[in-house]
């Protein structure tokens, strides 16, 4: 940490990203430190490699943050560039390629473990696997230069804690999480509004969607486990894009029985986007790896260019296996 915040002092001109298909966590992180380091009168932009879903512009995304895909606009020679909740510079290209050639350093700042089989991060990364949320370390950084917290700085760091705790269910055996937003709550003066923003978004399609899906999932293991398949055609039939389909693995989690389950999403032929999740009595990271993919330990992903039975078929074996053991 100490030597990250060196860095940060002696840079003039910071630029900062995070993930491909961002979400509340990354960004949060993101403009809170955008918002911050704007206080410490640094010269800051914030560049991500595609577009921001549409749910997220109650944080102003169109006015603070410039998209690398689709255009003209060259990276200027940048100090120090800082990468949001991920240490994977894939989920970056081919914005990093670009980072590279222009930013003297680059330093991954993550709460994700590092892959054991992926590229490594920088050497001047700071990676703390113990924060529920990027937007905790974020907030550590604000605090350690020393910058006072407004209402800008305190909504983003706020949605970061929120989205990756997904309303404080998923904190790690700590008060930080709660902690911290108490402290955001001397600024951010309407949380509820966040909250609706969040997670009260969906269409009345989205619900006559999700209820299609649900009649479809296959569950097996004495119910602990399911796999949903979800085909273009039912995005299409629906008039739903592949983000729609983001939070439905988190929904399903809710049935009571289940200990684990897959989301294979198909997003085009023969291109399929898995999600796993585990409330926690075994690991399912090793599955997404297995694919190339990662994440955390309870909440993993990959995507994967194979046929669909293939797909399935290792998921099935692996979770059947994991959930064996762990009893
Ligand atoms: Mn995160």
């Amino acid at each position: 940490m100490q030597k990250l915040i060196a860095k940060i002092k002696q840079a003039n001109s910071i630029l900062l990203s995070t993930h491909r298909q961002c979400d509340g966590d990354g960004l949060g992180a993101q403009l809170g430190l955008f918002h911050a380091f704007r206080k410490i009168n640094k010269k800051v932009r914030c560049v991500n490699v595609d577009a921001t879903p549409k749910k997220y512009d109650y944080l102003n995304t169109a006015k603070f943050i410039q998209y690398y895909e689709g255009s003209h606009e060259p990276i200027e020679p940048t100090d120090l560039a800082l990468i949001l909740d991920t240490n994977d510079k894939r989920l970056i290209s081919p914005l990093y390629e670009e980072l590279e050639k222009k930013c003297t350093s680059i330093a991954f700042i993550d709460h994700h473990p590092i892959l054991d089989e992926g590229p490594a991060p920088t050497a001047d990364s700071l990676i703390e696997t113990k924060a529920a949320s990027t937007g905790e370390i974020a907030f550590a950084i604000i605090k350690s230069l020393q910058i006072g917290l407004d209402a800008q700085i305190a909504r983003a760091i706020y949605t970061s804690i929120v989205f990756d705790t997904q309303l404080f269910r998923y904190v790690r055996n700590s008060a930080q999480s709660h902690l911290i937003a108490a402290e955001l709550l001397s600024y951010e003066k309407d949380p509820a509004e966040v909250h609706k923003f969040l997670f009260a978004n969906h269409k009345v399609e989205k619900f006559k969607f999700l209820a299609s899906l649900l009649d479809q999932m296959v569950y097996f293991a004495d119910k602990k486990l399911a796999i949903l398949k979800i085909k273009q055609s039912d995005l299409t039939a629906h008039g739903m894009v592949p983000e729609d389909s983001r939070d439905i693995i988190d929904l399903i989690m809710n049935v009571e029985s289940l200990s684990a389950a897959a989301v294979i999403l198909e997003t085009h032929n023969r291109h399929y986007k898995i999600s796993i999740r585990s409330k926690g009595a075994f690991e399912v990271r090793a599955i997404a790896e297995s694919f190339g993919g990662g994440g955390h330990m309870y909440a993993a992903g990959a995507t994967v260019d194979l046929p669909y039975e293939k797909v399935h078929a290792v998921i099935v074996e692996q979770l059947t296996q994991l959930l064996k053991h762990s009893a």
